[in-house]
């Protein structure tokens, strides 16, 4: 969780400073959800996600260097320094900054794994903004239908973009699961420990049943949605702030080991950025993306 707050942190910090250019949208405050459904995952399985993915992509391939990389448009970037922030993939991941669009397509992945019968599982992580488009509920449909091994965690952060939850979204998550014959459940968690067991028996249930699970973790970012653009009140924020997933699972440690665990974070991104700011901008004849089209 440190090491995704911190790479955030500090591409934060690039883009003020006018190094990195285009768009972010970063997971901080949200980073116990993430560390604690892909704890779980296998080998084998896969990952769709949308716009906010840095803190899942860490989560599942712990490639620093290749998502700095990615970010400042350099060769060896995760695709070749041309999807930018929102457009990763990697062994079993797959993000699209498109809201939705990637909804219809994990399901189509979850067919493909139970077809192949060798028990793995997809996760897909959607925002409570997600949940606007059409898209999603002609998916749950199949899901159920088909019986796909498929486990939707909806990261409700209160929030889509500067949306309120209560001014886009009707009825509940779990209602609307339901209407399917969508196993479902929700829990409000910023405690890391507490999301890894309750998801451990998620993960397991649709991996051991082949069926879809929708999952909603109620949560809150506390970074702005982009990168200045922050008009929620400062009396929320701070509420929440005191509900840091960090603040939570630090109380438990000692002050050596927090100081440790501190250091070696820090070494592993600066390590990181040096090693993707020595690679070449991202070109025709070193993009990974080009070459496989060639
Ligand atoms: C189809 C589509 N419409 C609009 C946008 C612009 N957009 C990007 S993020 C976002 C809000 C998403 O909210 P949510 O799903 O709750 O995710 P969060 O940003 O809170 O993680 C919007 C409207 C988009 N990317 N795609
Ligand atoms: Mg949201």
């Amino acid at each position: 969780m440190l090491s995704i707050r911190r790479f955030e942190e500090r591409v934060l910090e690039l883009f003020s400073r006018g190094e990195l250019f285009g768009t972010t949208h970063t997971s901080i405050g949200q980073e116990a959800g993430a560390v604690a459904v892909i704890d779980h995952l296998k080998h084998g399985d896969f990952i769709v996600s949308g716009h906010r993915c840095h803190g899942h992509y860490l989560a599942w391939t712990v490639d620093y260097a290749g998502l700095f990389g990615e970010l400042m448009g350099r060769a060896g970037g995760v695709v070749g320094g041309r999807g930018g922030s929102q457009h990763l993939h990697a062994e079993g991941f797959y993000t699209n900054g498109v809201l939705g669009n990637m909804v219809p397509v994990a399901a189509g992945m979850a067919m493909a794994e139970k077809r192949r019968g060798e028990g793995a599982i997809g996760v897909l992580f959607l925002g409570d903004g997600a949940m606007g488009e059409g898209t999603v509920y002609e998916t749950l449909n199949m899901l159920s239908l088909w019986q796909l091994p498929l486990l939707v965690v909806v990261e409700n952060n209160c929030y889509a973009q500067t949306t309120p939850l209560d001014l886009h979204f009707a009825g509940s998550f779990s209602g609307r699961a339901k209407a399917f014959g969508v196993d479902t459940g929700e829990i409000e968690s910023n405690d890391v420990r507490e999301l890894h067991s309750h998801f451990e028996s998620i993960v397991k249930k649709v991996r051991g049943t082949s069926a879809p699970h929708m999952e909603i973790v109620h949560t809150y970012r506390l970074c702005a949605h982009s990168k200045g653009d922050d008009f929620r009140p400062a009396e929320e924020i701070e509420t929440w702030r005191r509900r840091d997933p960090l603040r939570i699972e630090a109380a438990r440690l000692d002050e050596e080991s927090r100081n440790e665990i501190e250091r070696q974070v820090e070494e592993i991104i600066h390590e990181a950025e040096q090693r993707a700011r020595a690679r070449p901008p991202a070109g025709a004849r070193t993009n990974r993306v080009m070459e496989a089209v060639r």
